[in-house]
């Protein structure tokens, strides 16, 4: 056997350890992650190469009931990556129920004729009863699925072996990128990522979901340090106010937290400019996702 490669979507509800997984995978952090449901919102491909194989892996964001264009946009796109890939990680998170987002899961997996990986996440959490308990009945709600697995993303247990698996129903196939490449999005999107995120662990309630951040400008200054300027956008005044803090003591703490990590993904001094503005309703807008950098959700049907 040749070269391997392909294309794996993972998929599943918010918050059960999707772009966890994918960032022990990969050894590297790109991915935010958070305690906040809804997390991820665009689709993003990370990509693992070693010398017998390349899997392209697409970390997608939750499936949930959206209540916003915005989250509308999110739920297709994970649907969507169904119909363009070799293999599907579909996670559930071992410590909760069975819940309806997950029949309507089950339901759409049903349609696709492509090997199904359930992976019960979260299992240091889990004890054997409520472990059993779950797989019972999700061999009966998924019967067409290749295998089960049991892993924690947090601590890595069993990751190496579902990668083996996943490995062996690749086809043959040629290197899609390169070596060294390791996600199929700008330093600019992880950028913004990575200060959202700290939003996401700093503030409560809707202010999380209705924040999006643009980098408006990045650049290289004197003696290799970057200079990035970024906008943070809310909804309302209120948030606004959130956001800021009292004398702007929450912003800065956003903007150190954030620096931090960019410098790691950087390697290198960085000059971090944040700004905070108001865009009404945005996440139901056709033009606020468009300018915000959710373009690629309004793309129905693809
Ligand atoms: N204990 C434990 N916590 C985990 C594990 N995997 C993920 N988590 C935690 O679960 C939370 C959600 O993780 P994410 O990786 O953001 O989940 P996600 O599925 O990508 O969520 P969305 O992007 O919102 O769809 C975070 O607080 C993680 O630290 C695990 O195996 N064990
Ligand atoms: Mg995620």
């Amino acid at each position: 056997m040749g070269f391997r490669s392909g294309f794996v979507t993972v998929i599943g509800r918010p918050n059960v350890g999707k772009s966890t997984f994918l960032n022990t995978l990969l050894g590297e952090k790109f991915l935010i992650v958070s305690d906040k449901p809804q997390t991820t919102r665009n689709r993003i491909r990370c990509i693992l190469t070693t010398r017998e194989a390349q899997v392209v892996f697409i970390d997608t964001p939750g499936i949930h009931q959206p209540k916003s264009l915005l989250a509308e946009g999110m739920v297709q796109a994970a649907l969507n990556t169904l119909q363009e890939v070799d293999a599907v990680v579909f996670m559930v998170d071992a410590t909760e129920p069975l819940e309806a987002e997950d029949r309507y899961i089950a339901a759409q997996l049903a349609k696709i004729n492509t090997p199904i990986f359930l992976v019960l996440n979260k299992v240091d959490l889990a004890n054997d009863r409520q472990l059993a308990r779950l797989e019972t009945k999700w061999q009966k709600l998924l019967p067409q699925a290749e295998a089960v697995a049991h892993t924690s993303a947090l601590t890595g247990y069993n990751l190496d072996f579902l990668r083996q698996q996943l490995l062996a129903v690749l086809p043959e196939g040629p290197q899609y990128y390169p070596d060294d490449m390791v996600i199929d999005q700008p330093e600019r999107f992880v950028v913004a990522e990575l200060i959202r995120e700290k939003i996401l662990h700093l503030t409560h309630e809707e202010v999380p979901h209705a924040v999006a951040v643009v980098v408006d400008e990045m650049k290289e200054r004197e003696a290799g340090h970057v200079y990035v300027r970024a906008t943070i956008y809310v909804e309302r005044e209120s948030q606004k106010g959130i956001i800021i803090g009292k004398q702007g003591s929450m912003l800065k703490a956003i903007g150190e937290s954030a620096r931090t990590d960019i410098e790691h993904l950087l390697g290198s001094r960085t000059y971090l400019d944040i700004w905070v503005k108001t865009r009404k309703d945005w996440r139901n807008q056709q033009s606020g996702l468009r300018q915000l950098g959710y373009e690629e959700l309004l793309q129905r049907g693809r």
